[in-house]
Protein backbone atom coordinates (compact mmCIF):
# COMPACT_ATOMS: atom_id res chain seq x y z
CA UNK A 1 0.00 0.00 0.00
CA UNK A 2 1.57 3.26 -0.77
CA UNK A 3 -0.36 6.74 -1.18
CA UNK A 4 0.62 6.76 -5.24
CA UNK A 5 -1.43 3.75 -5.31
CA UNK A 6 -3.97 5.56 -3.61
CA UNK A 7 -3.63 8.48 -5.96
CA UNK A 8 -3.82 6.54 -8.95
CA UNK A 9 -7.39 6.10 -8.31
CA UNK A 10 -9.58 7.24 -11.23
CA UNK A 11 -12.58 9.22 -9.32
CA UNK A 12 -12.92 12.84 -9.61
CA UNK A 13 -14.99 15.09 -8.04
CA UNK A 14 -16.03 18.58 -8.18
CA UNK A 15 -14.30 19.52 -11.30
CA UNK A 16 -15.41 22.88 -12.62
CA UNK A 17 -16.51 22.63 -16.35
CA UNK A 18 -18.32 24.72 -18.52
CA UNK A 19 -22.06 23.87 -19.25
CA UNK A 20 -23.06 21.86 -22.10
CA UNK A 21 -21.02 18.97 -22.07
CA UNK A 22 -22.45 15.77 -23.31
CA UNK A 23 -23.54 13.28 -20.70
CA UNK A 24 -24.48 9.74 -20.60
CA UNK A 25 -28.12 9.14 -19.97
CA UNK A 26 -27.69 7.98 -16.54
CA UNK A 27 -26.58 11.46 -15.90
CA UNK A 28 -28.33 13.92 -13.12
CA UNK A 29 -28.71 17.20 -14.08
CA UNK A 30 -29.20 18.79 -10.89
CA UNK A 31 -30.60 22.50 -10.62
CA UNK A 32 -30.60 25.38 -7.96
CA UNK A 33 -34.70 25.04 -6.52
CA UNK A 34 -35.52 29.00 -5.86
CA UNK A 35 -39.22 29.93 -5.55
CA UNK A 36 -40.02 27.14 -7.33
CA UNK A 37 -38.44 27.41 -10.43
CA UNK A 38 -34.91 25.05 -11.46
CA UNK A 39 -31.97 27.00 -12.45
CA UNK A 40 -29.09 25.97 -13.85
CA UNK A 41 -25.80 28.30 -14.55
CA UNK A 42 -22.80 28.59 -16.72
CA UNK A 43 -19.94 27.38 -14.38
CA UNK A 44 -21.05 23.66 -13.23
CA UNK A 45 -19.13 20.89 -11.50
CA UNK A 46 -19.55 17.29 -12.27
CA UNK A 47 -19.10 14.37 -10.34
CA UNK A 48 -18.41 11.23 -11.08
CA UNK A 49 -18.90 7.18 -9.86
CA UNK A 50 -16.28 6.93 -7.80
CA UNK A 51 -16.59 3.21 -8.33
CA UNK A 52 -15.94 3.45 -11.82
CA UNK A 53 -14.36 6.22 -12.69
CA UNK A 54 -15.52 6.68 -16.26
CA UNK A 55 -19.00 7.48 -15.34
CA UNK A 56 -20.58 10.60 -15.02
CA UNK A 57 -23.14 10.41 -12.73
CA UNK A 58 -24.41 14.30 -12.16
CA UNK A 59 -23.70 18.15 -12.91
CA UNK A 60 -24.69 20.74 -10.92
CA UNK A 61 -24.36 24.57 -10.89
CA UNK A 62 -22.26 26.16 -9.00
CA UNK A 63 -23.70 28.44 -6.94
CA UNK A 64 -22.30 32.20 -5.81
CA UNK A 65 -23.20 35.00 -3.76
CA UNK A 66 -25.57 36.33 -5.76
CA UNK A 67 -27.86 32.77 -6.23
CA UNK A 68 -27.62 32.90 -2.30
CA UNK A 69 -29.12 36.23 -1.95
CA UNK A 70 -31.89 34.65 -4.45
CA UNK A 71 -32.55 31.65 -2.36
CA UNK A 72 -32.59 33.52 1.03
CA UNK A 73 -34.71 36.41 -0.62
CA UNK A 74 -37.56 33.54 -2.00
CA UNK A 75 -36.98 31.78 1.40
CA UNK A 76 -37.95 35.35 3.68
CA UNK A 77 -40.92 35.76 0.77
CA UNK A 78 -42.55 32.52 1.23
CA UNK A 79 -42.00 32.62 5.47
CA UNK A 80 -45.25 34.46 6.71
CA UNK A 81 -47.60 31.63 4.60
CA UNK A 82 -46.10 28.78 5.47
CA UNK A 83 -45.59 29.87 9.02
CA UNK A 84 -49.38 30.69 8.99
CA UNK A 85 -50.36 27.22 7.70
CA UNK A 86 -51.56 24.64 10.18
CA UNK A 87 -48.93 22.19 11.33
CA UNK A 88 -51.20 19.98 9.90
CA UNK A 89 -51.07 20.94 6.50
CA UNK A 90 -47.56 20.82 6.62
CA UNK A 91 -47.09 17.90 8.00
CA UNK A 92 -49.87 16.12 4.95
CA UNK A 93 -46.69 17.92 2.70
CA UNK A 94 -44.01 15.90 4.88
CA UNK A 95 -46.08 13.30 3.88
CA UNK A 96 -46.81 13.17 0.41
CA UNK A 97 -42.83 13.73 0.19
CA UNK A 98 -42.53 10.44 2.11
CA UNK A 99 -44.75 8.93 -0.16
CA UNK A 100 -43.01 10.50 -2.98
CA UNK A 101 -39.14 9.36 -1.92
CA UNK A 102 -40.75 6.24 -1.32
CA UNK A 103 -41.93 5.36 -4.94
CA UNK A 104 -38.40 6.74 -6.31
CA UNK A 105 -36.95 4.66 -3.57
CA UNK A 106 -34.84 1.86 -6.18
CA UNK A 107 -34.17 5.04 -7.93
CA UNK A 108 -33.01 6.95 -4.94
CA UNK A 109 -30.74 4.02 -3.79
CA UNK A 110 -29.33 3.37 -6.91
CA UNK A 111 -28.12 7.40 -7.58
CA UNK A 112 -26.97 7.11 -3.97
CA UNK A 113 -24.61 4.14 -4.32
CA UNK A 114 -23.55 5.55 -7.76
CA UNK A 115 -22.64 9.21 -6.66
CA UNK A 116 -21.65 8.72 -2.96
CA UNK A 117 -20.52 5.14 -3.60
CA UNK A 118 -22.55 3.33 -0.58
CA UNK A 119 -23.69 -0.13 -1.52
CA UNK A 120 -27.22 -0.40 -3.03
CA UNK A 121 -28.51 -1.99 0.08
CA UNK A 122 -27.17 0.47 2.68
CA UNK A 123 -28.05 3.29 0.32
CA UNK A 124 -31.31 1.17 0.65
CA UNK A 125 -31.23 1.58 4.38
CA UNK A 126 -30.82 5.30 3.60
CA UNK A 127 -33.96 6.37 1.53
CA UNK A 128 -36.11 3.96 4.06
CA UNK A 129 -34.63 5.91 7.04
CA UNK A 130 -35.32 9.57 5.49
CA UNK A 131 -38.83 8.20 4.46
CA UNK A 132 -39.68 7.55 7.41
CA UNK A 133 -37.96 10.48 9.15
CA UNK A 134 -40.53 12.73 7.00
CA UNK A 135 -43.18 10.40 8.25
CA UNK A 136 -42.07 10.64 11.75
CA UNK A 137 -42.28 14.73 11.28
CA UNK A 138 -45.60 14.89 10.00
CA UNK A 139 -46.76 13.20 12.61
CA UNK A 140 -45.62 15.71 14.90
CA UNK A 141 -47.48 18.81 12.32
CA UNK A 142 -50.63 17.49 15.20
CA UNK A 143 -48.60 17.66 18.67
CA UNK A 144 -48.75 20.31 21.15
CA UNK A 145 -45.81 22.98 20.33
CA UNK A 146 -45.90 24.51 23.76
CA UNK A 147 -47.69 23.95 27.22
CA UNK A 148 -49.74 25.58 29.54
CA UNK A 149 -49.00 26.48 32.88
CA UNK A 150 -50.57 27.50 36.58
CA UNK A 151 -49.94 30.82 37.65
CA UNK A 152 -49.58 32.95 40.57
CA UNK A 153 -52.23 34.88 39.79
CA UNK A 154 -55.55 32.73 40.30
CA UNK A 155 -57.14 35.32 37.24
CA UNK A 156 -55.01 34.37 34.66
CA UNK A 157 -54.57 31.44 31.39
CA UNK A 158 -50.21 31.43 31.38
CA UNK A 159 -49.08 29.36 28.28
CA UNK A 160 -46.07 29.32 26.12
CA UNK A 161 -46.04 28.62 22.62
CA UNK A 162 -43.36 27.74 20.25
CA UNK A 163 -42.84 29.92 17.18
CA UNK A 164 -40.86 28.94 13.61
CA UNK A 165 -37.07 30.59 13.97
CA UNK A 166 -38.11 32.08 10.07
CA UNK A 167 -35.42 31.19 7.28
CA UNK A 168 -32.93 28.67 8.19
CA UNK A 169 -29.67 27.52 6.15
CA UNK A 170 -28.82 23.60 6.37
CA UNK A 171 -25.51 23.10 5.32
CA UNK A 172 -24.99 19.03 4.80
CA UNK A 173 -22.17 16.82 4.02
CA UNK A 174 -22.18 14.19 1.12
CA UNK A 175 -21.76 10.70 3.71
CA UNK A 176 -25.90 10.54 3.85
CA UNK A 177 -27.20 12.89 0.48
CA UNK A 178 -30.38 12.23 1.06
CA UNK A 179 -31.23 11.51 4.94
CA UNK A 180 -28.98 14.32 6.43
CA UNK A 181 -31.17 16.67 4.65
CA UNK A 182 -34.01 15.04 5.58
CA UNK A 183 -33.50 15.58 9.25
CA UNK A 184 -32.98 19.20 9.01
CA UNK A 185 -35.64 20.10 6.72
CA UNK A 186 -38.51 17.64 7.94
CA UNK A 187 -38.49 18.67 11.89
CA UNK A 188 -37.61 22.96 10.37
CA UNK A 189 -40.86 22.29 8.11
CA UNK A 190 -42.85 21.03 9.93
CA UNK A 191 -42.58 23.84 12.42
CA UNK A 192 -42.77 26.02 10.30
CA UNK A 193 -39.67 27.68 8.85
CA UNK A 194 -38.31 28.00 5.22
CA UNK A 195 -35.00 26.58 4.33
CA UNK A 196 -32.11 27.12 2.38
CA UNK A 197 -30.04 24.06 1.71
CA UNK A 198 -26.06 24.13 0.62
CA UNK A 199 -25.63 20.33 0.15
CA UNK A 200 -22.25 18.44 -0.02
CA UNK A 201 -20.98 19.99 -3.95
CA UNK A 202 -20.20 15.87 -4.82
CA UNK A 203 -23.58 14.82 -3.86
CA UNK A 204 -25.78 17.29 -6.31
CA UNK A 205 -28.02 15.03 -7.68
CA UNK A 206 -29.13 12.97 -4.49
CA UNK A 207 -30.25 16.50 -3.25
CA UNK A 208 -31.62 16.83 -6.85
CA UNK A 209 -33.75 14.07 -6.42
CA UNK A 210 -34.87 14.85 -2.73
CA UNK A 211 -35.91 18.43 -3.92
CA UNK A 212 -38.06 16.95 -6.70
CA UNK A 213 -39.91 14.84 -4.32
CA UNK A 214 -40.53 18.10 -2.34
CA UNK A 215 -41.99 19.71 -5.09
CA UNK A 216 -43.69 16.61 -6.09
CA UNK A 217 -45.72 16.66 -2.58
CA UNK A 218 -46.92 20.13 -3.41
CA UNK A 219 -44.66 22.32 -1.05
CA UNK A 220 -45.49 25.84 -1.88
CA UNK A 221 -42.61 27.74 -4.09
CA UNK A 222 -40.42 29.14 -1.90
CA UNK A 223 -40.48 27.55 1.52
CA UNK A 224 -37.46 24.70 0.17
CA UNK A 225 -34.51 26.76 -2.02
CA UNK A 226 -31.24 24.33 -3.06
CA UNK A 227 -28.12 26.32 -3.56
CA UNK A 228 -25.25 24.01 -5.16
CA UNK A 229 -21.92 24.95 -4.97
CA UNK A 230 -18.65 25.17 -2.75
CA UNK A 231 -18.54 25.52 0.88
CA UNK A 232 -15.99 28.41 0.64
CA UNK A 233 -18.52 30.32 -2.05
CA UNK A 234 -22.31 28.96 -1.34
CA UNK A 235 -21.80 28.05 2.19
CA UNK A 236 -20.42 30.79 3.53
CA UNK A 237 -22.22 33.02 1.98
CA UNK A 238 -25.32 31.46 3.29
CA UNK A 239 -23.96 31.28 6.75
CA UNK A 240 -22.93 35.22 6.51
CA UNK A 241 -26.26 36.05 5.44
CA UNK A 242 -27.79 38.37 7.54
CA UNK A 243 -30.90 37.27 6.84
CA UNK A 244 -30.55 33.80 7.80
CA UNK A 245 -31.69 33.79 11.77
CA UNK A 246 -30.16 30.07 11.66
CA UNK A 247 -27.94 27.62 10.81
CA UNK A 248 -27.90 23.88 10.90
CA UNK A 249 -24.77 22.12 10.06
CA UNK A 250 -23.43 18.84 10.07
CA UNK A 251 -20.21 17.93 8.87
CA UNK A 252 -16.14 18.33 9.79
CA UNK A 253 -14.97 20.12 12.95
CA UNK A 254 -12.76 22.90 11.11
CA UNK A 255 -15.71 23.89 9.24
CA UNK A 256 -18.15 23.74 12.19
CA UNK A 257 -15.90 25.94 14.22
CA UNK A 258 -15.86 28.66 11.86
CA UNK A 259 -19.13 28.38 11.55
CA UNK A 260 -19.64 28.70 14.89
CA UNK A 261 -17.91 31.65 14.99
CA UNK A 262 -19.19 33.45 12.21
CA UNK A 263 -22.42 32.66 13.66
CA UNK A 264 -21.90 34.07 16.83
CA UNK A 265 -21.22 37.84 15.29
CA UNK A 266 -24.07 38.50 14.27
CA UNK A 267 -25.83 36.44 17.00
CA UNK A 268 -27.65 33.61 14.79
CA UNK A 269 -28.66 30.19 16.36
CA UNK A 270 -26.43 28.03 15.30
CA UNK A 271 -26.39 24.16 15.49
CA UNK A 272 -23.55 22.01 14.66
CA UNK A 273 -23.04 17.96 14.26
CA UNK A 274 -19.25 17.23 13.51
CA UNK A 275 -16.96 14.18 14.05
CA UNK A 276 -16.46 11.40 15.63
CA UNK A 277 -13.68 8.98 17.16
CA UNK A 278 -16.06 6.50 18.73
CA UNK A 279 -14.70 3.57 20.74
CA UNK A 280 -16.77 -0.21 21.35
CA UNK A 281 -15.30 -1.84 24.49
CA UNK A 282 -15.01 -5.46 24.79
CA UNK A 283 -15.44 -6.68 28.09
CA UNK A 284 -13.58 -9.96 29.24
CA UNK A 285 -17.44 -11.80 29.37
CA UNK A 286 -18.49 -10.46 26.22
CA UNK A 287 -19.35 -12.95 23.26
CA UNK A 288 -15.83 -12.98 20.97
CA UNK A 289 -18.16 -13.56 17.86
CA UNK A 290 -20.42 -11.11 18.38
CA UNK A 291 -18.24 -8.25 19.18
CA UNK A 292 -16.36 -8.85 16.11
CA UNK A 293 -19.15 -9.00 14.16
CA UNK A 294 -20.18 -5.39 15.87
CA UNK A 295 -16.88 -4.10 15.54
CA UNK A 296 -16.12 -5.37 11.53
CA UNK A 297 -20.11 -3.85 10.81
CA UNK A 298 -19.63 -0.90 12.70
CA UNK A 299 -15.79 0.27 11.63
CA UNK A 300 -16.58 -1.09 7.82
CA UNK A 301 -20.32 -0.70 6.71
CA UNK A 302 -20.38 2.39 4.56
CA UNK A 303 -16.55 2.00 4.15
CA UNK A 304 -16.20 4.04 7.51
CA UNK A 305 -17.46 6.89 6.76
CA UNK A 306 -20.10 7.69 9.15
CA UNK A 307 -19.68 9.87 12.23
CA UNK A 308 -20.69 6.84 14.04
CA UNK A 309 -18.64 4.64 12.60
CA UNK A 310 -16.70 2.67 15.53
CA UNK A 311 -13.08 3.19 14.67
CA UNK A 312 -11.47 2.40 17.87
CA UNK A 313 -11.36 -0.69 19.84
CA UNK A 314 -10.45 -1.30 23.38
CA UNK A 315 -10.00 -5.08 24.53
CA UNK A 316 -8.54 -6.34 28.02
CA UNK A 317 -5.14 -8.03 28.67
CA UNK A 318 -5.49 -11.56 27.97
CA UNK A 319 -8.41 -11.10 25.30
CA UNK A 320 -6.47 -9.42 22.18
CA UNK A 321 -5.97 -12.42 20.14
CA UNK A 322 -9.02 -13.82 20.87
CA UNK A 323 -10.83 -10.86 19.69
CA UNK A 324 -8.46 -10.59 16.74
CA UNK A 325 -9.17 -13.68 15.75
CA UNK A 326 -12.27 -13.36 15.88
CA UNK A 327 -12.39 -10.08 13.85
CA UNK A 328 -10.12 -10.89 10.79
CA UNK A 329 -12.63 -14.08 10.30
CA UNK A 330 -15.56 -11.92 10.07
CA UNK A 331 -13.52 -9.10 8.04
CA UNK A 332 -12.49 -11.64 5.64
CA UNK A 333 -16.31 -12.63 4.98
CA UNK A 334 -16.05 -8.30 3.48
CA UNK A 335 -16.69 -8.20 -0.16
CA UNK A 336 -14.78 -4.93 -1.79
CA UNK A 337 -16.56 -3.88 -5.37
CA UNK A 338 -19.07 -1.86 -7.18
CA UNK A 339 -21.49 -0.97 -4.96
CA UNK A 340 -24.70 -1.59 -7.28
CA UNK A 341 -23.42 -5.38 -7.60
CA UNK A 342 -25.82 -7.27 -5.00
CA UNK A 343 -23.01 -9.36 -3.43
CA UNK A 344 -21.10 -6.10 -2.60
CA UNK A 345 -20.99 -5.43 1.06
CA UNK A 346 -18.22 -2.34 0.93
CA UNK A 347 -18.26 -0.08 -1.61
CA UNK A 348 -15.76 2.32 -2.56
CA UNK A 349 -13.95 5.38 -0.76
CA UNK A 350 -15.94 8.43 -1.48
CA UNK A 351 -13.05 10.45 -3.37
CA UNK A 352 -9.10 10.55 -3.86
CA UNK A 353 -8.83 12.79 -2.04
CA UNK A 354 -9.93 10.90 0.84
CA UNK A 355 -8.69 7.84 -0.10
CA UNK A 356 -5.05 9.67 0.04
CA UNK A 357 -6.39 10.86 3.49
CA UNK A 358 -6.81 7.73 4.91
CA UNK A 359 -3.51 5.72 3.53
CA UNK A 360 -1.78 8.75 5.09
CA UNK A 361 -3.63 7.62 8.71
CA UNK A 362 -2.27 4.44 8.15
CA UNK A 363 1.11 5.42 7.11
CA UNK A 364 1.77 7.39 10.20
CA UNK A 365 0.03 4.71 12.45
CA UNK A 366 2.42 2.42 11.29
CA UNK A 367 5.69 4.90 11.73
CA UNK A 368 4.16 5.90 15.66
CA UNK A 369 4.79 1.76 16.27
CA UNK A 370 1.29 0.33 15.37
CA UNK A 371 1.58 -2.99 13.59
CA UNK A 372 -0.66 -3.71 10.40
CA UNK A 373 -2.97 -7.08 11.18
CA UNK A 374 -5.05 -6.87 8.22
CA UNK A 375 -5.80 -4.41 5.01
CA UNK A 376 -4.02 -1.22 4.36
CA UNK A 377 -3.84 -1.80 0.17
CA UNK A 378 -5.76 0.71 -1.77
CA UNK A 379 -6.51 -0.25 -5.12
CA UNK A 380 -7.89 2.07 -7.56
CA UNK A 381 -10.93 4.13 -5.42
CA UNK A 382 -10.86 1.05 -3.00
CA UNK A 383 -9.37 0.43 0.22
CA UNK A 384 -9.02 -2.64 2.09
CA UNK A 385 -10.36 -2.77 5.51
CA UNK A 386 -7.91 -2.03 7.83
CA UNK A 387 -7.22 -3.19 11.29
CA UNK A 388 -4.17 -1.95 13.49
CA UNK A 389 -2.78 -3.58 16.66
CA UNK A 390 -0.65 -2.25 19.14
CA UNK A 391 -2.07 1.06 18.99
CA UNK A 392 -1.31 3.27 21.91
CA UNK A 393 -4.30 5.63 23.00
CA UNK A 394 -1.73 8.64 22.57
CA UNK A 395 -1.13 7.63 19.14
CA UNK A 396 -2.90 10.04 16.58
CA UNK A 397 -4.95 6.95 15.21
CA UNK A 398 -5.80 6.12 18.73
CA UNK A 399 -7.68 9.90 18.65
CA UNK A 400 -8.26 11.58 15.47
CA UNK A 401 -11.08 11.01 12.80
CA UNK A 402 -9.76 9.14 9.52
CA UNK A 403 -13.91 8.92 8.18
CA UNK A 404 -12.80 5.73 5.91
CA UNK A 405 -12.19 2.06 7.31
CA UNK A 406 -9.76 1.39 9.28
CA UNK A 407 -9.91 0.30 12.93
CA UNK A 408 -7.30 0.33 15.62
CA UNK A 409 -7.26 -2.01 18.74
CA UNK A 410 -6.19 -1.05 22.11
CA UNK A 411 -5.83 -3.19 25.01
CA UNK A 412 -6.36 -2.36 28.53
CA UNK A 413 -5.17 -4.04 31.79
CA UNK A 414 -7.60 -2.71 33.62
CA UNK A 415 -11.49 -1.57 34.11
CA UNK A 416 -10.14 1.73 34.99
CA UNK A 417 -7.45 2.03 32.16
CA UNK A 418 -10.40 0.98 29.91
CA UNK A 419 -12.77 3.58 30.59
CA UNK A 420 -9.35 6.45 30.20
CA UNK A 421 -9.05 4.86 26.87
CA UNK A 422 -12.28 5.41 25.61
CA UNK A 423 -13.07 8.92 27.08
CA UNK A 424 -9.48 10.02 25.92
CA UNK A 425 -10.25 11.59 22.37
CA UNK A 426 -11.49 14.98 22.27
CA UNK A 427 -15.09 13.53 20.36
CA UNK A 428 -18.41 12.30 22.14
CA UNK A 429 -20.63 11.06 18.99
CA UNK A 430 -21.26 7.37 19.90
CA UNK A 431 -19.75 4.74 22.24
CA UNK A 432 -20.63 0.95 22.90
CA UNK A 433 -20.10 -1.93 25.24
CA UNK A 434 -20.17 -5.86 24.27
CA UNK A 435 -21.02 -7.02 27.88
CA UNK A 436 -23.35 -9.50 29.81
CA UNK A 437 -22.81 -7.72 32.82
CA UNK A 438 -25.75 -5.44 33.13
CA UNK A 439 -23.94 -3.72 36.20
CA UNK A 440 -20.67 -2.93 33.75
CA UNK A 441 -23.27 -1.63 31.27
CA UNK A 442 -24.92 0.35 33.28
CA UNK A 443 -21.69 2.00 34.66
CA UNK A 444 -20.26 2.49 31.25
CA UNK A 445 -23.44 4.09 30.41
CA UNK A 446 -22.97 7.01 33.30
CA UNK A 447 -19.43 7.45 32.75
CA UNK A 448 -18.67 7.46 29.24
CA UNK A 449 -18.91 10.98 27.44
CA UNK A 450 -20.94 10.15 24.41
CA UNK A 451 -24.00 11.44 23.24
CA UNK A 452 -24.99 8.11 21.79
CA UNK A 453 -24.42 4.49 23.79
CA UNK A 454 -24.65 1.03 22.50
CA UNK A 455 -25.12 -1.72 24.94
CA UNK A 456 -24.56 -5.32 22.59
CA UNK A 457 -25.38 -3.02 19.34
CA UNK A 458 -23.36 -1.40 16.55
CA UNK A 459 -22.10 2.09 16.89
CA UNK A 460 -24.00 3.18 14.12
CA UNK A 461 -27.58 3.36 13.22
CA UNK A 462 -30.41 5.16 15.63
CA UNK A 463 -34.22 5.16 15.82
CA UNK A 464 -35.68 8.11 13.83
CA UNK A 465 -37.46 8.88 16.93
CA UNK A 466 -34.94 9.08 19.33
CA UNK A 467 -32.47 12.21 20.35
CA UNK A 468 -29.18 11.85 18.10
CA UNK A 469 -26.18 14.48 18.35
CA UNK A 470 -22.30 14.18 20.22
CA UNK A 471 -21.12 16.01 23.45
CA UNK A 472 -17.63 17.65 23.61
CA UNK A 473 -16.34 18.29 19.96
CA UNK A 474 -18.27 15.95 17.91
CA UNK A 475 -21.08 18.85 18.65
CA UNK A 476 -22.08 22.18 20.08
CA UNK A 477 -24.51 20.61 22.54
CA UNK A 478 -27.04 23.22 22.42
CA UNK A 479 -29.61 21.16 20.83
CA UNK A 480 -30.02 17.51 19.35
CA UNK A 481 -31.63 16.66 16.39
CA UNK A 482 -34.17 14.30 15.11
CA UNK A 483 -36.47 13.02 17.69
CA UNK A 484 -39.15 14.95 19.19
CA UNK A 485 -36.78 17.65 20.43
CA UNK A 486 -35.49 18.37 16.86
CA UNK A 487 -37.95 20.95 16.45
CA UNK A 488 -36.70 23.02 19.63
CA UNK A 489 -33.77 24.40 17.34
CA UNK A 490 -36.01 25.30 14.88
CA UNK A 491 -38.20 27.09 17.38
CA UNK A 492 -38.40 30.32 19.60
CA UNK A 493 -40.26 30.20 22.72
CA UNK A 494 -42.82 32.95 23.82
CA UNK A 495 -44.93 32.94 26.91
CA UNK A 496 -48.21 34.53 27.26
CA UNK A 497 -50.05 35.83 30.47
CA UNK A 498 -54.06 36.63 29.85
CA UNK A 499 -55.35 38.18 32.93
CA UNK A 500 -59.02 38.05 32.70
P1 LIG B 1 -17.19 19.26 5.52
O1 LIG B 1 -16.03 19.33 4.62
O2 LIG B 1 -17.13 19.99 6.81
O3 LIG B 1 -18.43 19.80 4.65
C1 LIG B 1 -19.75 19.81 5.15
C2 LIG B 1 -20.55 20.84 4.39
O4 LIG B 1 -20.04 22.15 4.69
C3 LIG B 1 -20.45 20.71 2.87
O5 LIG B 1 -21.68 21.08 2.30
C4 LIG B 1 -19.36 21.71 2.53
O6 LIG B 1 -19.38 22.14 1.19
C5 LIG B 1 -19.73 22.83 3.48
N1 LIG B 1 -18.67 23.80 3.74
C6 LIG B 1 -17.33 23.65 3.58
N2 LIG B 1 -16.68 24.81 3.91
C7 LIG B 1 -17.64 25.68 4.30
C8 LIG B 1 -17.62 27.03 4.77
N3 LIG B 1 -16.47 27.71 4.91
N4 LIG B 1 -18.78 27.63 5.08
C9 LIG B 1 -19.95 26.96 4.96
N5 LIG B 1 -20.04 25.68 4.52
C10 LIG B 1 -18.90 25.05 4.21
O7 LIG B 1 -17.58 17.75 5.85
P2 LIG B 1 -17.75 16.52 4.83
O8 LIG B 1 -16.40 16.13 4.35
O9 LIG B 1 -18.81 16.82 3.85
O10 LIG B 1 -18.32 15.39 5.80
C11 LIG B 1 -17.52 14.60 6.62
C12 LIG B 1 -17.54 15.11 8.04
O11 LIG B 1 -18.89 15.23 8.49
C13 LIG B 1 -16.88 14.16 9.02
O12 LIG B 1 -16.11 14.88 9.94
C14 LIG B 1 -18.06 13.51 9.72
O13 LIG B 1 -17.78 13.01 11.01
C15 LIG B 1 -19.05 14.61 9.76
N6 LIG B 1 -20.40 14.10 9.91
C16 LIG B 1 -20.99 14.26 11.11
C17 LIG B 1 -22.26 13.76 11.31
C18 LIG B 1 -22.91 13.97 12.64
S1 LIG B 1 -24.51 13.83 12.74
N7 LIG B 1 -22.22 14.27 13.69
C19 LIG B 1 -22.93 13.09 10.28
C20 LIG B 1 -22.27 12.94 9.07
C21 LIG B 1 -21.00 13.45 8.88
P3 LIG B 1 -18.47 21.33 0.11
O14 LIG B 1 -19.11 20.02 -0.05
O15 LIG B 1 -18.52 22.17 -1.10
O16 LIG B 1 -17.09 21.24 0.70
Amino acid sequence: MSADAAASDSSRSGETVPSGQPMTAACVEARHLIRGRWIGAERTARRWNPARGDELVSVAPVGDRNIVDEAVAAARASAPVWASMSGEARGAVLARTAGALRARASEAATLIAREEGKTLAEASGEVGRAAAMLEFYASLGRQPLGSTLPSADGSMHLYTTREPVGVVGLVTPWNFPIAIPVWKAAPALVAGNTVVVKPASIVPGSMHLLAECFEEAGLPAGVLNVVHGSGGEAGQALVEHPEVDAISFTGSGAVGRRINITAAERMARVQLELGGKNGMLVMPDADMELAADLCARGAFGLTGQACTATSRVVVMEGDEQRFLDALVARTMQIRIGDPLDPDTTMGPVVTEQQLRTDVSWIERALADGAELVSGGVASGAFLTPTILRRVEPEHAIAREEVFGPVLAVMVARSPEEAMRIMNGTEYGLSAGIVTNDLAAAMEFSRTIDAGVIKVNRLTTGTDVNAPFGGMRASSNGLFREQGFSATDFFTRVKTTYVGF
